[in-house]
C-alpha cells in the first residue's frame, strides 16, 4: 500500500519546499526543517525578501528645495532648529537633511510634549531625543520640549539664541505636522518687530517653494521652510480617515500584553509584533487613544490580516495592505541587559519591553521605518 505524505509549499510563492537544490524554487534550509517545520512555512528566497533590513534601505524622498535651501544656511553658517512631534519620532532622520545639517548648530524641540503621560519627566524625552540625534552624527547644542500649554517668552527666546545664532539666521525644519506652525505662532504672539524689514512669505530664490521670513534684526531673519518629507512614517501610507486615527489628540495610551513566544500583538492591520522566542512577559504599547491592540496567536496573524476578517479584530484597519507582499517584515534579537527597549514604528505606536534575549519579528506597511533602541520611557 501507498503511504501519503503531506507536501509542504512555501505560503507567499506557492512553491513546493525542498532542501536539496539551493538555487531552486522553494528551497528551504535544511536546519529550519530539522527544528520542526514552521506553522506557516516560506522558501528561503520570499523568506529573505520579507526581512528587509533597517532603516538605511528606505526610501528618503529628499525635497530638492530644502536641500537647496539648506545649501544657503551652511554658506552663511546659520543656526538649524529641528522640530520634532515627541509622539512619532523614532529616530528615524533623513539621511540627505543630517548630512548637511551635521555641518551646523542644531537646535532640537520635541513637541507635543503635553501627549505624554505626567511619570515621563523631561529628562527622559531629552536624553532620548540626544541619542537620536547624536547616533546620525548631530551633537545638538540644545534641546528642548514644548506642549500645546507651553508658551513662548520672545525676550527669552532672543537670549538663549544670541550665543548660538552669534547673530545669524535661524531655519526652522521639521516634517509634516511637527508642530512648525504653532510654533511660529506662538513666538509672533509676542514679536515685535523693530527692522526695516516685513515678515513675508515668499518663494525662496532659485527653488519653487515659499518660505516664511521673520526679520531677528536689519541683517538676520527666522525661516520657517516647507516640510520635510515624512516618506517613511505610517501617516504617509494610510488614508485621510486612518491618519485621524493614529495621530493622538489625547494623552498617548499605554496598554499591557503579557504574552510568550508564539503569541503576536497586532495594531489594527498597520502592525504586528511577534514573539519568536522568549518566555512569557510584559510588552507595553505606546500609541494614540483611538489605536487598539490586540493578542493573537502567530499562526493566526494571517488569517487575521486577510480581507475578510480583519474588521472583526481591531482598529485601525486599512484598505491599502491587502496581502502579505504589502509588508515588510524585521527581525530583532534583544540583548540579555534587562534594560527597557523600544521597537518604534513611525507614526504609530511603539512596543517597549525589558531585554532578556527575546526575538521578535515586526510586520508593518512596506517603507515604514521600524527602528530598536534604548526605551523613550525608561
Ligand atoms: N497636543 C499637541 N498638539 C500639537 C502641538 N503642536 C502642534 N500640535 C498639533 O499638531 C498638528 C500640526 O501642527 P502644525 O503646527 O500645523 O505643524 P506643522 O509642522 O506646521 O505642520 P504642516 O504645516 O501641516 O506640515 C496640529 O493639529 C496642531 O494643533 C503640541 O505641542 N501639542
Ligand atoms: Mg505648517
Amino acid at each position: 500500500m501507498a503511504t501519503a505524505k503531506r507536501v509542504l509549499r512555501c505560503h507567499n510563492c506557492g512553491a513546493i519546499l525542498q532542501t536539496d537544490r539551493k538555487n531552486d524554487s522553494g528551497f528551504i534550509s535544511r536546519n529550519i526543517v530539522e527544528n520542526g517545520v514552521p506553522k506557516i512555512p516560506y522558501c528561503n528566497r520570499c523568506y529573505d525578501k520579507m526581512l528587509t533590513l533597517n532603516a538605511g534601505n528606505l526610501q528618503h524622498d529628499t525635497d530638492k528645495d530644502i536641500i537647496k535651501i539648506l545649501n544657503d544656511a551652511i554658506a552663511t553658517d546659520a543656526l538649524v532648529v529641528w522640530m520634532v512631534d515627541l509622539f512619532s519620532f523614532n529616530g528615524t532622520l533623513n539621511p540627505d537633511v543630517v548630512k548637511k545639517v551635521k555641518k551646523l548648530n542644531v537646535v532640537v524641540i520635541g513637541s507635543k510634549r503635553d501627549l505624554f503621560p505626567s511619570g515621563v519627566t523631561d529628562d527622559m524625552l531629552i536624553r532620548y531625543l540626544d541619542e537620536r540625534f547624536s547616533e546620525v552624527g548631530i551633537n545638538p547644542v540644545l534641546i528642548r520640549l514644548i506642549g500645546n500649554e507651553d508658551k513662548i517668552d520672545v525676550e527669552t527666546f532672543y537670549k538663549n539664541f544670541k550665543e548660538m545664532r552669534k547673530g545669524r539666521d535661524i531655519y526652522l525644519i521639521g516634517e509634516f505636522n511637527s508642530g512648525k506652525t504653532t510654533l511660529i505662532n506662538k513666538f509672533l504672539k509676542g514679536y515685535e518687530n523693530k527692522t526695516k524689514w516685513q515678515i513675508k512669505t515668499e518663494l525662496y530664490p532659485g527653488t519653487s517653494s515659499d518660505v516664511l521670513e521673520i526679520p531677528l534684526s536689519n541683517s538676520s531673519f527666522f525661516y520657517e521652510l516647507p516640510d520635510l518629507s515624512n516618506s517613511t512614517s505610517t501617516i504617509s501610507k494610510v488614508e485621510k480617515e486612518i491618519q485621524k486615527l493614529i495621530t493622538p489628540k489625547k494623552e498617548i495610551v499605554m496598554t499591557r500584553k503579557f504574552i510568550g513566544e508564539g503569541s503576536a500583538i497586532m495594531v489594527g492591520n498597520l502592525a504586528v509584533l511577534y514573539v519568536v522566542k522568549g518566555k512569557r512577559g510584559s510588552i507595553r504599547v505606546f500609541m494614540g487613544e483611538k489605536a487598539e491592540a490586540k493578542v493573537v496567536a502567530c499562526d493566526k496573524v494571517d488569517e487575521a490580516l486577510a480581507s475578510d476578517l480583519r474588521h472583526k479584530y481591531c482598529r485601525p484597519v486599512s484598505e491599502r495592505f491587502l496581502s502579505f507582499r504589502d509588508y515588510d517584515m524585521f527581525e530583532y534579537e534583544l540583548e540579555d541587559d534587562d534594560l527597557r527597549h523600544d521597537i518604534s514604528v513611525e507614526g504609530l505606536c511603539w512596543f517597549s519591553t525589558r531585554g532578556k534575549g527575546q526575538k521578535f519579528r515586526v510586520l508593518l506597511p512596506k517603507g515604514v521605518a521600524v527602528k530598536e533602541c534604548l526605551s523613550k520611557v525608561r
